[in-house]
Order: structure tokens, then sequence, then C-alpha cells
């Protein structure tokens, strides 16, 4: 084993927590903490324990060495401009999202990209088995990784693995188009346990490896977990609902320089009555078309007045080099156009759209100053945003309009729940929530704001952990 294979605790995801820009002068590149839910989550939980992590740097063709980053080993893995074609905007993004969120847009099946994406697992998992110490605990992450418990398995079967997936798991029907279903499913069963956020996709996985692999398994409980015998070892299944860092926002939504700068947000937005805000990457599961029609449709008919309702959309860059993705960027611009060509004013538009990343600080200040959160995904694991939302709103403000398809609906069901789908019904909940009575919204936020204090990331990686870690 090479001198890098000291880590006792050794994450695998397809990005590094941290992303090499390419400099424009070819000079050396910038690393920048890479987007996305999976780094909010994740790396609290690891510098806590002073881990090591397998990833892709976000930049194709680099070449690096292992190297230590405060306290954190980070083990880059190469990946050329085809294979993140292929592999990561192909096979991932372009196949397995798509389907895995209930083919909100068709999945493209191509030959080619699978044989780039086993290629790609196996150098992921070729990577984890020189960054593992001898018996380590792995833990894999997401639906770009799925044949590397498997694979990792083969050669290193002294590892203790873990999988966990960040997106939903699939209707057993959309997952059963997938041409590559048994490969999907033995890379996964690798694991010694395997995570998904809700009971649904637990139950699902279950049900497959049954009626796909024969397999014996035994459902335990009620919440959607269980184990599958392959003869010689168990996989256990489980839910395991993804938070965030409740205390450390709670805390920074408090803090003076937060309130002072949430107040000038709502100044510099010409102090409206109510504040509508919404935070995504720009992605076509996310449903940010469906909120802006229905802000639109309720300026048009008269119940929202332009003169004091602004809405603020954060819609965060993301795979822009898709074509589904540009396409909806150009699609949510003219909605934004639209509005604000019709009803905004000289210096006041009713829609603030802001197409690239914002520091987290300024991010936690628009939570704390938007009165209302709309959150209208078609499909979502779980939606980070909803939660963070929450944990600035220890004062009992604000509302949050939630999808009923957000993995986050399961917990936060004091929220203004809706189906995504139904317009009417949308407006109906944006409506509400801008206009309920102050005492009653209050007892809603209070109540989603104790479950989600209580219910954080650590405690979502220390339950997986310790299942993981319980047969050792
Ligand atoms: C996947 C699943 C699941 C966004 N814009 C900015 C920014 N963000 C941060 C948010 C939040 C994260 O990115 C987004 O997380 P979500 O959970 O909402 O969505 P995905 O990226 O799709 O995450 C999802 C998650 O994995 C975890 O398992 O919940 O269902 O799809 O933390 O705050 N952060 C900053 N500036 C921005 O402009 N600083």
């Amino acid at each position: 084993m090479s001198e890098t294979s000291s880590n006792e605790f050794v994450v695998v995801a397809n990005r590094l927590p941290v992303d090499l820009e390419a400099s424009p002068d070819g000079g050396p590149g910038v690393w920048r903490r890479s987007p996305g839910g999976l780094v909010t989550a994740l790396e609290p939980v690891l510098r806590s324990v002073a881990g090591a992590w397998v990833g892709w740097p976000g930049t194709p063709d680099v070449d690096l060495e292992p190297f230590v980053e405060e306290g954190l080993t980070l083990h880059p893995v190469q990946l050329s401009e085809a294979e993140v074609t292929e592999y990561y905007e192909g096979f991932s993004n372009a196949t397995l999202w798509p389907l895995y969120h209930d083919a909100v847009i068709a999945p493209t099946f191509d030959r080619d990209w699978w044989r780039t994406y086993e290629k790609v697992n196996r150098r992921f998992a070729e990577a984890a088995a020189r960054a593992a110490a001898p018996g380590a605990t792995v833990w894999v992450h997401d639906y770009q990784l799925q044949l590397v418990p498997r694979m990792l398995r083969d050669l290193r079967p002294d590892l203790r693995i873990g999988y966990f997936l960040h997106i939903p798991f699939p209707p057993t029907e959309l997952f059963l188009q997938l041409p590559w279903r048994k490969e999907i499913l033995e890379g996964l069963m690798g694991a010694d346990l395997v995570g998904f956020h809700l009971p649904g996709g637990a139950e699902n996985f279950l049900y497959l490896a049954r009626r796909l692999l024969d397999l014996p398994s035994s459902p335990r409980g009620t919440t959607g977990g269980g184990t599958i015998d392959l003869g010689d070892r168990r996989v256990r299944v489980g839910a395991y609902p993804i938070s965030i860092d409740s205390t450390q926002l709670r805390d920074q939504s408090v803090a003076a320089a937060t309130k002072l700068r949430a107040k000038e947000i709502r100044a510099e937005l010409g102090d409206p009555e109510t504040i509508l805000l919404g935070v995504d990457r720009l992605d076509y599961t996310k449903g940010i078309s469906v909120r802006l029609e229905a802000l639109r449709e309720l300026l048009v008919e008269g119940t929202l007045d332009p003169e004091k309702v602004v809405m603020v959309q954060l819609a965060t860059p993301s795979r822009e080099r898709l074509s589904a993705y540009a396409t909806l960027r150009d699609d949510i611009e003219r909605q934004v156009g639209n509005i604000n060509g019709e009803f905004g004013q000289l210096g006041r538009p009713v829609v603030h759209y802001l197409h690239r990343p914002v520091d987290r600080e300024e991010l936690v200040a628009m939570y704390t100053g938007a009165d209302v959160m709309v959150v209208t995904p078609f499909r979502d694991g779980m939606n980070l945003v909803a939660k963070e939302y929450v944990a600035c709103h220890g004062d009992g403000s604000g509302a949050l309009v939630l999808s009923e398809f957000a993995g986050a609906a399961a917990e936060l069901r004091r929220a203004h729940v809706v189906n995504p789908h139904d317009l009417e019904d949308v407006k109906r909940a944006v409506v509400s929530a801008v206009g309920e009575e102050r005492a009653s919204a209050a007892r809603r936020m209070r109540s989603m704001h104790r479950h989600v204090m209580t219910h954080d990331v650590d405690r979502w990686a220390n339950s997986f952990l310790a299942q993981l870690t319980e047969d050792r």
C-alpha cells in the first residue's frame, strides 16, 4: 500500500470539497469551494474527524498528487475532457439525474456513456482503495458513483463500505427502464449499508433486489429499512434524512451584522411590504418557472400588488454545457423579463434575479430578511435550502411554501405544502403565506425551527455511521 493509505475514514464523492479553477493567464489555478448541497452537508462532519476525501477537482485533465488542506487529505481523481462529457454530463446528468427525478425531462440511454461511467467509477474505486487504511470506513456518495461500492469491495474486502444517495431513488417502474439496472443494483450492493433520504427510496431498493436479482430481503420496522441477504454477508438498507449545520446558521442569522445586512437588503429593494425568496441551482427539477408563473398570475389578477411585493430569485449557475440547462436559463430569463416589463417601474423591478453565486454571509442575510421562502421543486431528494431558511427564523418570523415532492416535506409538515404541478395550489399557498395572521404563522415556523435544530447534519452523519459500524 502507498504511503497515503493511512486514513481511517474516507469520503468518496464526484467532487472534492474545493474546485480547481483554471487561471485565465495559464498560471496555477485557484481553489474555490465547490457548489451544491453535498459539500455543504459533509464538509463540517469530515473536518471534525480529520479524514480523507477522494474526488474530482472540477477541471479536466489535471494530474495532482494528494495534498492536505485544513487538516483534510484530498485525493484528486483525474478526468479527461471526454470523460467529463460522457461520465459526468452524459450518464450522470443526462441519464441518471432526469431518470431519478421522475423523468421530468426524458433521460438519454447511451452505451458509450455507460462504458465511460464504468471506467470512471473504477478509477474512483482504485483511488479510494489507495487512500484507505486497513479496515478503514469508506463512505461513497451519490448517483455518479453507484458502481464504486462493489468495485471497492473486490479490491479491498477488509473495508467497511457505506453508500448514500443524495437524490431520490426512483419509483421501480422508472428504474426498470435503465438498460444497466442490474449492474447498478449490484454495484450498490457492494456496500454494507445503503442509505436514502426517505423510507420510500429504501423500500423501492429492497423490492428491486427481490424482483431483479432474486435476493431474499426482509423489511424491518416502519422506516422503510431492511436487510438483503447475499449468502456470505448482509446489506443493510435504510432512510437517513440529511440536514444542515443548524446551530451555526441560527447563530449567524441572529448576529448583528446579519440583521443589519438584512435591513439594508430590504431598503435596497425599495422597502417592500413582502419579500419572496427563491434560492436554487438553476435546474429544471427545482420548479423555478412554476413560482414565477404563480407570481405573474397573482399580479395580473391583482391579488398581489407590485407596489408592495418583490421577489428575489437566486439561480446559481449549474451544468451550463448541457442544452436542457441552457434552454431552461433562457426560459426563466424570459419569464423574469416579462414580469418586470409588465409590472416593474423605473429602478423598481418586481423580480430581482441573480444568475451567479453569492457568498454565504449574503445568503444568510437574504434568508433572514425574506418574508416568504418559496421552494417548489417537481422532485428533490431533500432540499437543504428549505431547512436553512427555517434555521434562520427561530424568532417565528417568515413563512415557507414547500413542494410536497421535496424530501424536506416529510419533516417540515407545518410549511404551506403545495403540489408544484398544480398552479392554482401554488398561488393559493403563496397568498396564504403572504397573508397569514402573525401568531399562527409564528407557531408554524417555531415548530419547524425546533425540528431543524434537533435534526441537524451531525445527527444525520452520526446515525448513518453508527449503523455502518454497528456490526463490526
Ligand atoms: C442535492 C440534492 C439534497 C445555493 N446557492 C448558493 C448556495 N447554495 C447552497 C444552498 C444549499 C445548497 O447550495 C443547495 O442544496 P439543495 O439541497 O437545496 O440542492 P442540490 O444542490 O440539488 O443538492 C438535494 C442535497 O444534495 C443534499 O443531500 O438536499 O435534494 O439535489 O446548501 O445554501 N450557497 C452559497 N451561495 C449561493 O449562491 N454560498
